[in-house]
Parts: structure tokens; sequence; C-alpha cells
């Protein structure tokens, strides 16, 4: 028995085996959750289905651009009618347009501004809203974000903007829906190789400045994701909402 046996949830983000939302996923499965996946668009299609019929064939998989409110209500009512209810939601969605990354930070364009916040902010809020009728016995809300949110960590740009907005987002959300026993955190990880951090300008020596700086002097693994998010989902957090937990080997503590 897992501690998350009897749990079902859904899974927001999973784009390849580097995924954190595969790590995730991979951690609940084997403290017992059943999960639904959803996917961002015919180009993750066949990946996703790899990866998700692992956890058996009848894996519910379901395409959603979170953009799109009518995605997001097709995937709820899908899971709903899987489970009848859920109790797990995983958040791990951020997209800002690359130029948004690349120059400065004034430069960004209303549009670039515009869609990093819907995709990556926004969509929680959507998201929540949907799965909440679902969480009948309550449920816990988990989202991924990062410690440019905070302080400014050049290049990272609107994407920090977004991710600040998404934390506050987390808190409102805790705020509204901790009657009904929906709890909603972050967790603000380190650096992590994958698909949408890969081909950052900067991200192996980022890597290495987090080794150096850190007081744990090493980088995050995905596994370690993994097992915060199953302590946050499971009843053992019951009392925590609307928090951002930094997995970060230490690294935001430091002021030099
Ligand atoms: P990833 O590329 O594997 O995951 C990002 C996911 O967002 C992909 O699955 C992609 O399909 C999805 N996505 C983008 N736009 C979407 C849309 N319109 N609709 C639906 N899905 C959409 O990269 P990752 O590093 O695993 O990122 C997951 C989360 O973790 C993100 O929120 C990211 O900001 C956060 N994070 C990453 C790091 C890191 O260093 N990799 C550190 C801290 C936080
Ligand atoms: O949240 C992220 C990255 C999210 C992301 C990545 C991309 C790359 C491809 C959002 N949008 C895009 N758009 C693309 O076109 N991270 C926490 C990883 C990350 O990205 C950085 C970082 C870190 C860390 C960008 C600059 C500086 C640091």
């Amino acid at each position: 028995m897992g501690i998350l046996t009897g749990k079902c949830g859904v899974v927001f983000g999973v784009a390849n085996k580097r995924s954190i939302a595969w790590a995730i996923a991979q951690a609940w499965h084997q403290a017992g959750a059943r999960l639904v996946f959803t996917y961002q668009g015919e180009r993750l299609k066949d990946n996703v289905h790899q990866l998700a019929e692992t956890f058996g064939a009848d894996t519910l998989i379901l395409p959603c651009d979170v953009t799109r409110d009518e995605d997001i209500q097709s995937v709820f009512a899908q899971a709903g009618q899987a489970f009848g209810s859920i109790s797990l939601v995983l958040h791990s969605v951020a997209f800002a347009p690359r130029e948004a990354l690349e120059g400065d930070f004034v430069s960004t364009s209303r549009e670039a501004f515009r869609v990093a916040h819907d995709v990556s902010a926004y969509s929680l809020v959507a998201i929540a809203r949907e799965a909440a009728p679902l969480m009948t016995d309550g449920g816990s809300i988990v989202a991924m974000t990062y410690y440019g949110a905070e302080k400014v960590v050049p290049k990272y740009n609107v994407m920090g903007v977004a991710k600040a907005s998404l934390e506050a987002c987390t808190r409102y959300l805790a705020y509204d829906l901790g009657p009904r026993k929906i709890r909603v955190n972050c967790i603000s990880a380190g650096p992590v190789n994958t698909l949408a951090a890969r081909g950052i300008a900067g991200f192996s020596e980022m890597l290495k400045i987090y080794e150096a700086r850190a007081p744990l002097k090493r980088n995050v693994v995905p596994e370690e994701l993994g097992a915060t998010a199953t302590f946050l989902a499971s009843d053992g957090a019951a009392a925590i909402t609307g928090q951002v937990l930094y997995v970060d080997g230490g690294y935001q503590i430091m002021g030099m």
C-alpha cells in the first residue's frame, strides 16, 4: 500500500522522459495513484502514449492545450467519467516565446507577455476551476515554479514575471478552495536538464553555479521532485496550502 493508494489524478506537462511531470507521475504511480495524462498537441502524442502506457494499456491519455478552456473542460469531464472523483492535479506547464527569453526584459512585447501569462499562470486557475468540482473529498494541486519569480535571473525575463503570477495565483486559489479541503502548492525546483531548459544559452554554466553555491553542493535530481510532490499530494501534507517549497539544494537561502 502506497501513501497515494485510492487517489486518482490528472497530470499536465509530460513532453518526454526528461519532463519533470514524468518524474512526478512515476512517483505518484509508485505511491499507488491512478493517473490520467494530457499532452499539448499531436507532436507529443506518440511520446506521451509510449511513456504513459507503461502504467497499463488502458491509461487515459488526452490532448489538452491549456490555453483552450474547452480542452480543459473535456479533460475533466473524461477524468470524472473514468474515476468518479479525483484528488490530485499536477500543473507542470510553462511557455514564453523564445525571443522573450533572449533579449532584455524591457523589450518584452505585449503579445509575448500575454502568451507567457496565459500558458504559465492563468492555466492554473482554469485547471483548478474545472478540477475542484471533482475533488469531492478534498484534493492536492501541485504546480512547478522557479526562483526567477522571486529574484532576477538574467534572461528568465517574462517567465519570471509569469512565475510570480503563478505563485500569487497559488495563494489566492488556496484561499478560495481551502474550505473544500483542496490544497494548492508550488514546488520551486532548481535547474533540471529538460526540453524546456535545453537550448537556453548558459544552462550548463547555471548547473555549475548551483553546484558551487547551494548548501548541498549539488543539483536537484528529478526523483527528488517526485518525492516532494508525493509528500504534497499525501495526507501528511494535509495542513500545507498556498506555499512555495524550494527543492533546490538550499540555493534559495543564500545571500551571497
Ligand atoms: P518540459 O518541456 O518537459 O515541460 C514543459 C511542458 O509544458 C511540456 O510538456 C509542454 O508540452 C507543456 N506546454 C507548453 N505549452 C503548453 C500548452 N499551451 N498547453 C499544454 N501544455 C503546454 O520541461 P520541464 O522543465 O519539465 O518543465 C515543467 C515545469 O517545470 C514548467 O512549469 C517549468 O517552468 C518548471 N520548472 C522547470 C525547471 C527546469 O530547470 N527544467 C526548474 C523549475 C521549474
Ligand atoms: O521555466 C523554465 C523554462 C520554461 C520555458 C522554456 C522555453 C524554451 C523554449 C518557457 N518557454 C520556453 N520557450 C521556448 O521557446 N525553467 C525554469 C528553465 C529555465 O529557463 C531559463 C532559465 C531556467 C532555469 C531561461 C533563462 C534563464 C534561466
